[in-house]
Protein backbone atom coordinates (compact mmCIF):
# COMPACT_ATOMS: atom_id res chain seq x y z
CA UNK A 1 0.00 0.00 0.00
CA UNK A 2 3.09 2.32 1.17
CA UNK A 3 5.08 1.62 -2.44
CA UNK A 4 1.33 2.10 -4.03
CA UNK A 5 0.92 5.75 -2.22
CA UNK A 6 5.05 6.51 -3.53
CA UNK A 7 4.19 5.79 -7.12
CA UNK A 8 1.37 8.42 -6.85
CA UNK A 9 3.07 11.50 -6.03
CA UNK A 10 5.34 13.40 -7.77
CA UNK A 11 7.42 16.15 -7.77
CA UNK A 12 7.71 18.80 -11.32
CA UNK A 13 9.64 21.90 -11.20
CA UNK A 14 8.26 24.09 -13.82
CA UNK A 15 5.18 26.13 -14.58
CA UNK A 16 1.86 24.74 -13.43
CA UNK A 17 0.17 26.26 -16.45
CA UNK A 18 2.04 23.97 -19.00
CA UNK A 19 0.83 21.10 -17.21
CA UNK A 20 -1.59 18.48 -18.93
CA UNK A 21 -3.31 16.74 -16.05
CA UNK A 22 -7.28 16.92 -15.03
CA UNK A 23 -6.87 19.68 -12.84
CA UNK A 24 -4.38 22.34 -11.30
CA UNK A 25 -4.66 24.05 -8.36
CA UNK A 26 -4.81 27.44 -7.93
CA UNK A 27 -3.33 30.14 -5.20
CA UNK A 28 -5.85 32.44 -5.23
CA UNK A 29 -7.26 35.00 -3.41
CA UNK A 30 -10.72 35.81 -1.39
CA UNK A 31 -12.01 38.14 -4.68
CA UNK A 32 -11.00 35.09 -6.55
CA UNK A 33 -10.34 37.77 -9.63
CA UNK A 34 -6.65 36.94 -10.56
CA UNK A 35 -3.61 38.45 -8.96
CA UNK A 36 0.13 37.96 -9.21
CA UNK A 37 2.26 34.82 -8.78
CA UNK A 38 0.90 31.62 -9.93
CA UNK A 39 -2.58 33.27 -9.91
CA UNK A 40 -1.88 35.91 -12.40
CA UNK A 41 -0.26 33.29 -14.67
CA UNK A 42 -3.11 31.08 -14.44
CA UNK A 43 -5.40 33.56 -15.75
CA UNK A 44 -3.15 34.52 -18.21
CA UNK A 45 -3.31 31.05 -19.62
CA UNK A 46 -6.43 30.18 -19.47
CA UNK A 47 -7.95 33.71 -20.58
CA UNK A 48 -10.71 35.90 -20.28
CA UNK A 49 -13.55 33.25 -20.12
CA UNK A 50 -11.73 31.99 -16.80
CA UNK A 51 -12.16 35.44 -14.82
CA UNK A 52 -15.90 35.53 -16.00
CA UNK A 53 -16.57 32.31 -14.09
CA UNK A 54 -14.90 33.18 -11.02
CA UNK A 55 -16.91 36.75 -11.36
CA UNK A 56 -19.82 34.26 -11.22
CA UNK A 57 -18.25 32.57 -7.96
CA UNK A 58 -18.83 35.27 -5.77
CA UNK A 59 -15.66 35.29 -3.78
CA UNK A 60 -14.22 31.88 -1.79
CA UNK A 61 -12.83 32.04 2.13
CA UNK A 62 -9.60 31.41 3.16
CA UNK A 63 -9.25 27.35 3.64
CA UNK A 64 -12.00 26.63 0.95
CA UNK A 65 -12.00 25.62 -2.73
CA UNK A 66 -13.95 26.42 -6.05
CA UNK A 67 -13.74 24.71 -9.10
CA UNK A 68 -14.03 26.13 -12.82
CA UNK A 69 -12.98 24.77 -16.55
CA UNK A 70 -9.71 25.55 -17.35
CA UNK A 71 -10.33 26.81 -20.87
CA UNK A 72 -7.25 27.47 -22.87
CA UNK A 73 -5.01 25.83 -20.47
CA UNK A 74 -4.44 22.67 -21.30
CA UNK A 75 -5.89 21.08 -17.81
CA UNK A 76 -9.41 20.44 -18.03
CA UNK A 77 -10.25 22.10 -13.99
CA UNK A 78 -8.72 25.04 -12.16
CA UNK A 79 -9.47 24.60 -8.64
CA UNK A 80 -8.95 27.68 -6.77
CA UNK A 81 -8.13 27.57 -2.94
CA UNK A 82 -6.94 30.48 -0.64
CA UNK A 83 -4.40 30.00 1.39
CA UNK A 84 -3.71 31.76 5.17
CA UNK A 85 -1.51 35.41 4.73
CA UNK A 86 1.33 33.87 7.05
CA UNK A 87 1.39 36.13 10.13
CA UNK A 88 3.42 34.42 12.39
CA UNK A 89 2.39 31.07 13.06
CA UNK A 90 0.15 32.52 16.29
CA UNK A 91 -2.99 32.23 14.55
CA UNK A 92 -4.91 29.18 12.48
CA UNK A 93 -2.63 29.59 9.52
CA UNK A 94 -1.03 25.71 9.52
CA UNK A 95 -5.31 24.93 10.04
CA UNK A 96 -6.02 26.93 7.32
CA UNK A 97 -3.60 25.41 4.85
CA UNK A 98 -4.01 21.99 5.69
CA UNK A 99 -8.26 22.69 4.76
CA UNK A 100 -6.45 23.75 1.33
CA UNK A 101 -5.21 21.01 0.68
CA UNK A 102 -7.73 18.71 1.91
CA UNK A 103 -10.42 20.83 0.07
CA UNK A 104 -9.41 20.95 -3.26
CA UNK A 105 -8.92 17.12 -2.95
CA UNK A 106 -12.15 16.36 -2.27
CA UNK A 107 -13.65 18.68 -5.09
CA UNK A 108 -11.48 16.88 -7.18
CA UNK A 109 -13.14 13.79 -5.82
CA UNK A 110 -16.34 14.90 -6.43
CA UNK A 111 -15.42 15.66 -10.26
CA UNK A 112 -14.06 12.26 -10.53
CA UNK A 113 -10.55 13.82 -11.27
CA UNK A 114 -8.13 11.86 -11.40
CA UNK A 115 -4.55 13.87 -11.60
CA UNK A 116 -4.44 16.83 -9.76
CA UNK A 117 -1.25 19.80 -9.51
CA UNK A 118 -0.77 21.53 -6.69
CA UNK A 119 1.57 24.75 -6.83
CA UNK A 120 3.51 25.78 -3.09
CA UNK A 121 0.05 27.73 -1.92
CA UNK A 122 0.75 30.10 0.71
CA UNK A 123 4.52 30.17 0.38
CA UNK A 124 5.16 33.35 -2.58
CA UNK A 125 3.11 36.74 -1.66
CA UNK A 126 1.13 35.47 1.37
CA UNK A 127 4.84 34.41 2.90
CA UNK A 128 4.59 31.17 4.50
CA UNK A 129 7.46 29.46 5.41
CA UNK A 130 8.33 26.93 2.54
CA UNK A 131 9.25 24.11 4.66
CA UNK A 132 6.56 24.20 7.29
CA UNK A 133 3.81 24.35 4.01
CA UNK A 134 5.83 21.40 2.62
CA UNK A 135 5.56 19.15 5.33
CA UNK A 136 1.54 19.82 5.60
CA UNK A 137 0.94 19.81 1.57
CA UNK A 138 2.49 16.10 1.83
CA UNK A 139 0.94 15.20 4.98
CA UNK A 140 -2.73 15.78 3.49
CA UNK A 141 -1.89 14.35 0.30
CA UNK A 142 -0.76 10.99 1.84
CA UNK A 143 -4.01 11.18 4.26
CA UNK A 144 -6.16 11.83 1.05
CA UNK A 145 -4.63 9.11 -1.26
CA UNK A 146 -4.72 6.66 1.24
CA UNK A 147 -8.26 7.00 1.99
CA UNK A 148 -9.19 7.47 -1.72
CA UNK A 149 -9.14 5.84 -5.03
CA UNK A 150 -9.93 7.86 -7.79
CA UNK A 151 -6.85 10.25 -7.08
CA UNK A 152 -3.89 8.26 -9.70
CA UNK A 153 -1.53 10.76 -9.21
CA UNK A 154 -0.88 14.00 -7.44
CA UNK A 155 2.04 16.66 -8.55
CA UNK A 156 3.11 18.67 -6.69
CA UNK A 157 4.67 21.64 -8.83
CA UNK A 158 7.55 23.56 -7.96
CA UNK A 159 7.94 26.99 -9.42
CA UNK A 160 11.47 27.18 -7.53
CA UNK A 161 14.27 24.67 -7.33
CA UNK A 162 14.65 25.50 -3.42
CA UNK A 163 11.15 24.17 -3.53
CA UNK A 164 11.33 21.15 -5.39
CA UNK A 165 14.48 20.25 -3.37
CA UNK A 166 12.54 20.42 -0.09
CA UNK A 167 9.93 18.45 -1.55
CA UNK A 168 11.90 15.36 -2.65
CA UNK A 169 13.66 15.72 0.36
CA UNK A 170 10.52 15.13 2.25
CA UNK A 171 9.24 12.53 -0.43
CA UNK A 172 12.53 10.75 0.05
CA UNK A 173 12.42 10.30 3.86
CA UNK A 174 8.54 9.05 4.23
CA UNK A 175 8.12 5.89 5.54
CA UNK A 176 8.60 2.41 4.02
N1 LIG B 1 3.65 27.76 -11.74
C1 LIG B 1 3.84 27.15 -10.56
N2 LIG B 1 4.14 27.81 -9.43
C2 LIG B 1 4.28 29.15 -9.51
C3 LIG B 1 4.09 29.88 -10.71
C4 LIG B 1 3.75 29.12 -11.87
N3 LIG B 1 3.55 29.69 -13.05
N4 LIG B 1 4.29 31.20 -10.44
C5 LIG B 1 4.58 31.30 -9.13
N5 LIG B 1 4.60 30.07 -8.57
P1 LIG B 1 2.03 32.96 -4.99
P2 LIG B 1 0.48 32.80 -2.49
C6 LIG B 1 4.84 29.67 -7.17
O1 LIG B 1 2.61 34.26 -4.59
O2 LIG B 1 1.70 32.92 -1.66
C7 LIG B 1 -1.54 36.21 -5.80
O3 LIG B 1 -1.45 37.57 -6.12
C8 LIG B 1 5.64 30.59 -6.28
O4 LIG B 1 7.03 30.41 -6.51
O5 LIG B 1 1.58 32.79 -6.39
O6 LIG B 1 -0.55 31.76 -2.13
C9 LIG B 1 -2.97 35.80 -5.43
O7 LIG B 1 -3.94 36.52 -6.15
C10 LIG B 1 5.23 30.06 -4.91
O8 LIG B 1 6.00 28.91 -4.58
O9 LIG B 1 0.74 32.57 -4.06
C11 LIG B 1 -3.03 36.11 -3.97
O10 LIG B 1 -3.33 37.47 -3.75
C12 LIG B 1 3.80 29.59 -5.11
O11 LIG B 1 3.59 29.58 -6.53
C13 LIG B 1 -1.62 35.82 -3.50
O12 LIG B 1 -0.78 35.97 -4.63
C14 LIG B 1 2.75 30.48 -4.48
O13 LIG B 1 3.10 31.84 -4.61
C15 LIG B 1 -1.49 34.40 -3.00
O14 LIG B 1 -0.21 34.22 -2.47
Amino acid sequence: MEKERKERIEVWQGDITKLRVDAIVNAANTSLLGGGGVDGAIHRAAGRELLEECRRLGGCPTGEARITHGYKLPAEWVIHTVGPVWSGGEGDEDVLLASCYRNSLALAEKHQIKTIAFPCISTGVYGFPAERACQIAIREVKSFLDAHATAEKVTFVCFLESDAGLYRRALGGLPE
